[in-house]
């Protein structure tokens, strides 16, 4: 079976739906073909400051959401990030290799570093894309599936796999990005320019999977769409009515032609009602699936628990031979 890694940050008290649609949906649905290691990032997450207490609790919510959209331990590898000490590990080695001017290219860095105030941005926010890079090469993973957002984080694995590669020898698995043209990018709903963020978006704009569901009903039908009334897939003339269906679309298995077909001639108030419809019934049990496993922080513990073995026993192997490569003399 082909391998994919992936992971998602604890930092959000809710994960929100360009998390799920552009990326855990896709988790769920791999764990079936592919050995899928997935991990809740906490080493990512304090490059921006936390609150010690929060990021545990955070820890524990986005495992729970996890599970509770689909994932499952038997059919996947679920852990966390900081119980496998090796991501550090083989990102020292992979700073290294790193250019300075490189790693400056990065625009996510740049527009997260821009949001803090360049001179409050960490040292580790500059060198997250590549503990990044080590997360995805210690699991020597064919496919990162991922929202479009992290596009340039996987051609810099490239990139640095293949300079490793050329300078110590063949050691690490060249990955690609696993990105599903559809959802690539889900908008905000009040700005369809900007992607779905949570810290970008507006609350408004911004669906929060854990939120109450009439709250999320509302969002959903005030939803900005535009002064025409033609229910039609266009990005670049209608935005908002394009994600609204992208989302509609993907949360039913229902092609957007056909939800053309369907809505002509209803007007976008016909289109917004049924979609805040469906978001209630989707988001309804997944709330009530994650609180079942917050109630249970044991079961919790023994999935990471099991989780950090399976994923350590892998990227004990790749941090061993990347050691040796570079010539660091073997502990006896
Ligand atoms: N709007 C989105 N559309 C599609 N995919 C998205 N992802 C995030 N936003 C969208 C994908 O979700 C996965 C997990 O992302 P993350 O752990 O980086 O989460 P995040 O950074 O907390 O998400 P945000 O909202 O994007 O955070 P900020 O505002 O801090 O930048 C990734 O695969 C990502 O591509």
């Amino acid at each position: 079976r082909p391998r994919v890694l992936s992971g998602i940050q604890p930092t959000a008290g809710s994960f929100h739906l360009g998390n799920y649609l552009g990326a855990v949906r896709q988790w769920v649905a791999l764990q079936e073909t592919h050995d899928a290691f997935y991990m809740v990032v906490d080493l990512h997450a304090i490059t921006v400051p936390q609150d010690p207490k929060e990021l545990r609790a955070n820890t524990r919510l986005a495992a729970a959401q996890l599970l509770a959209a689909g994932l499952d331990p038997d059919r996947c590898t679920l852990f966390v990030q900081s119980h496998v000490p090796e991501h550090a590990q083989l990102a020292w080695v992979m700073n290294c290799i790193t250019g300075f001017g490189e790693a400056s290219r990065m625009t996510q860095f740049k527009d997260k570093s821009a949001k803090q105030g360049a001179d409050r941005a960490s040292v580790g926010l500059f060198t997250y894309p590549i503990l990044q890079v080590a997360d995805i090469l210690l699991y020597q993973a064919h496919e990162v599936p991922v929202g479009e957002d992290q596009r340039q984080h996987i051609e810099l694995t490239r990139d640095l796999a293949t300079r490793f590669n050329g300078r110590f020898g063949d050691t690490f698995t060249l990955p690609k990005p696993y990105i599903l043209k559809e959802t690539a990018k889900i908008y905000d709903l009040q700005d369809p320019a900007v992607k779905m963020s949570k810290s970008a978006s507006t609350p408004k704009g911004l669906i929060n999977l854990l939120d109450e569901p009439k709250a999320t009903a509302k969002k959903v039908k005030s939803a900005v769409t535009d002064t025409d009334t033609v229910i039609r897939y266009d990005v670049a003339e209608k935005p908002g009515v394009s994600n609204l269906l992208t989302i509609y679309s993907t949360l039913t298995g229902t092609g957007i032609p056909e939800l053309e077909e369907k809505y002509a001639g209803k007007g976008y108030g016909a289109l917004k009602t049924d979609l805040a419809d469906i978001m209630v019934d989707f988001v309804t049990p997944f709330r009530e699936r994650t609180q079942q496993y917050l109630d249970d922080p044991e079961t919790l513990d023994s999935i990471f628990a099991k989780g950090a073995e399976k994923a350590r026993a892998v990227a004990a192997e790749t941090l061993a031979q990347a050691y040796e490569r570079v010539g660091f003399l073997p502990a006896k």
